[in-house]
């Protein structure tokens, strides 16, 4: 089962790229950049990897994004990635960027946008490996910031597929960001957003009727609310899963208690991505596993998840 849940072809819905930096990659680019690190080594650093939540999770993850500065940086981020993806038989993947880390820091956009881009075009031309970029806005910072960002990657639109909302999600609803997502549209990007993760679905019909997203990201408390449920099934809206995420951050209390495949049984359009994997053990394919172990997966399920992923394209 192992062996034909990894041969697979599926596309990847739901990654973000400073979430796939590796401790391995962290320490070398800490040492090439001459930045310090608060652990002393690569095994204090996975013993960092224990998170009672999401923003528990968010503190590491921007103190380990701090050692990307260059254009080579962000070049070796996503290529690391995009190996994976070809190991895996990811042959399609449309991944976030949250240039305000970056930006934040000092490192120029346009570095960030190059580094990556010019990967995923040697992804496209080396590995067969398809994809489409997502450039994610902060909720956790105020919408006029997410404005500057957008027109600061105006220039650069063609590089881009759609527009995200990311961070801490509490207390951070998608109404917030109404103006930049407009403007967005206008400009043609249309957008996905992180919703229903550790927030209510309130923020999930929010995400649909305000930011008018193509997809969800997360959605998994949907499942708290029965006519937002019938609205995702009616209009086939997918809902990027990211499974070993949510045990990680307490979502669920445990991988038998997942909703993933109820929701698919139910007729949800859902997908399985791994959100963050050098922080949460795994890969896509070491998502299906854990769905095939702790819940039994069937084959069907599986075929049906990884279609749902190819037909959930942005990018086509
Ligand atoms: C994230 Cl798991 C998750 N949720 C929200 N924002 C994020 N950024 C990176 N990973
Ligand atoms: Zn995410």
């Amino acid at each position: 089962m192992y062996d034909w849940l990894n041969a697979l072809p599926k596309a990847e819905l739901h990654l973000h790229l400073e979430g796939s930096l590796e401790p391995e990659l962290l320490f070398q680019l800490a040492r090439r950049n001459g930045v310090a690190l608060p652990w002393p080594d690569i095994d204090a650093l996975r013993g960092a990897y224990d998170y009672d939540n999401l923003q528990e999770f968010l503190d590491l993850y921007y103190l380990g994004a701090d050692v990307l500065r260059t254009e080579q940086d962000f070049y070796d981020l996503t290529w690391a990635y995009l190996l994976k993806c070809r190991e895996q038989n990811v042959v399609h993947t449309e991944p976030f960027f949250d240039p305000q880390t970056h930006t934040d820091r000092g490192v120029p956009f346009e570095a960030v946008l190059r580094g990556i881009g010019q990967a995923l075009e040697d992804g496209r031309k080396k590995l067969g490996v398809t994809s489409g970029l997502i450039l994610s806005f902060l909720r956790h910072l105020p919408e006029e910031q997410a404005m500057r960002t957008l027109e600061a990657a105006l220039p650069y639109r063609d590089a881009l597929i759609a527009v995200g909302l990311d961070s801490s999600e509490k207390g951070f609803p998608p109404r917030l960001f109404q103006r930049v997502f407009d403007r967005a549209r206008a400009e043609g990007l249309p957008a996905v957003a992180h919703a229903g993760e550790e927030g209510p679905p309130e923020y999930i019909w929010e995400a649909l009727d305000l930011l008018k997203v193509l997809r969800i990201d997360h959605g998994v408390r949907a499942a708290e609310d029965p006519r937002l449920i019938a609205r995702l099934i009616d209009e086939q809206i997918p809902l990027t899963v990211c499974p070993l995420s949510n045990i990680r951050l307490r979502v669920f209390e445990h991988m038998r208690h997942h909703n993933i495949l109820s929701l698919l049984d139910a007729g949800v359009k859902v997908t399985v991505n791994s959100d963050d994997p050098a922080y949460f053990g795994g890969y896509v394919n070491e998502n299906f596993h854990a769905l095939y172990e702790h819940l039994g997966m069937s084959r069907e399920q599986a075929r049906a998840l990884a279609d749902n992923s190819l037909d959930a394209r942005i990018a086509k």
